[in-house]
């Protein structure tokens, strides 16, 4: 039995891959892990058949057997450590500095653009939207040229293409049309040579045919 996740059954990005299960869709493809997906209404979300996967009540889960996960991150961790030398290298450093930009991904840059994105959505109507906007911003841009020096002419994080490119190029995917990751180029290079590979493009079309499918019946 190939492994579960889920997903949203319609999700609110219209299919342009924004939704975490984009990360782990995209990880099983780079290791050519088959998988099966349960989509789920918003309402589904919230029952308790999904609260006992994700006490939280939210996507991506992924069950494969006896073991039930939820949190992006640590389901790619897991899919990488199912495949050895898939998404992280073996030699022990080098692994270990992998995750350490894994964690860096979502707990150093994913929190000022997840903020930037809903900020947009939810508070546009408030007092504080300017000055809260243009907060979020600087702290983006400060992230951002620390990552354009880390990066510099080198085409992944750390020598090959690793699960923490995997992660940050979905965390920065948000800015797409922002403007921001276009102001330092190596990066929105950087991105553009992740969605090039073949395992995202798969990863992207299966969950854009959802969507596509959802938006039609
Ligand atoms: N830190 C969690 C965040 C999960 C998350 O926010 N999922 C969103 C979709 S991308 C969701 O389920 N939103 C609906 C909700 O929270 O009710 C992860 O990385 O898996």
């Amino acid at each position: 039995m190939p492994p579960v996740i889920t997903a949203f059954e319609r999700s609110p990005d219209r299919g342009r891959g924004l939704a975490r299960d984009m990360r782990v869709r995209w990880a099983l493809e780079e290791v050519g892990q088959p998988y099966d997906v349960r989509l789920l209404s918003f309402e589904a979300m919230k029952q308790p058949a999904h609260e006992a996967r994700n006490p939280f009540g939210q996507i991506p889960t992924y069950e494969d057997g006896d073991l039930t996960l939820f949190e992006s991150g640590a389901i790619v961790l897991h899919i990488a450590e199912r495949h050895p030398g898939g998404l992280l290298p073996t030699e022990a450093n080098a692994r270990t500095r992998g995750i350490m930009w894994m964690f860096a991904a979502l707990n150093t840059i994913e929190p000022p653009i997840f903020d930037y994105s809903l900020v947009k959505i939810l508070e546009r109507d408030q007092p504080w939207f300017e000055a809260r906007l243009a907060a979020l911003e600087t702290m983006i841009r400060r992230r951002l040229e620390s990552l354009s020096r880390h990066l510099g002419d080198a085409d992944w994080l750390d020598g090959d293409f690793s699960a923490a490119d995997l992660l940050l190029v979905t965390v920065l995917r948000r800015l797409l049309g922002s403007g921001l990751l276009e102001e330092t180029p190596n990066l929105a290079a950087y991105v553009a040579r992740a969605e090039a590979r073949p395992a995202y493009r798969r990863a992207f079309a299966d969950q854009l045919a959802v969507f596509e499918a959802a938006s039609a019946g």
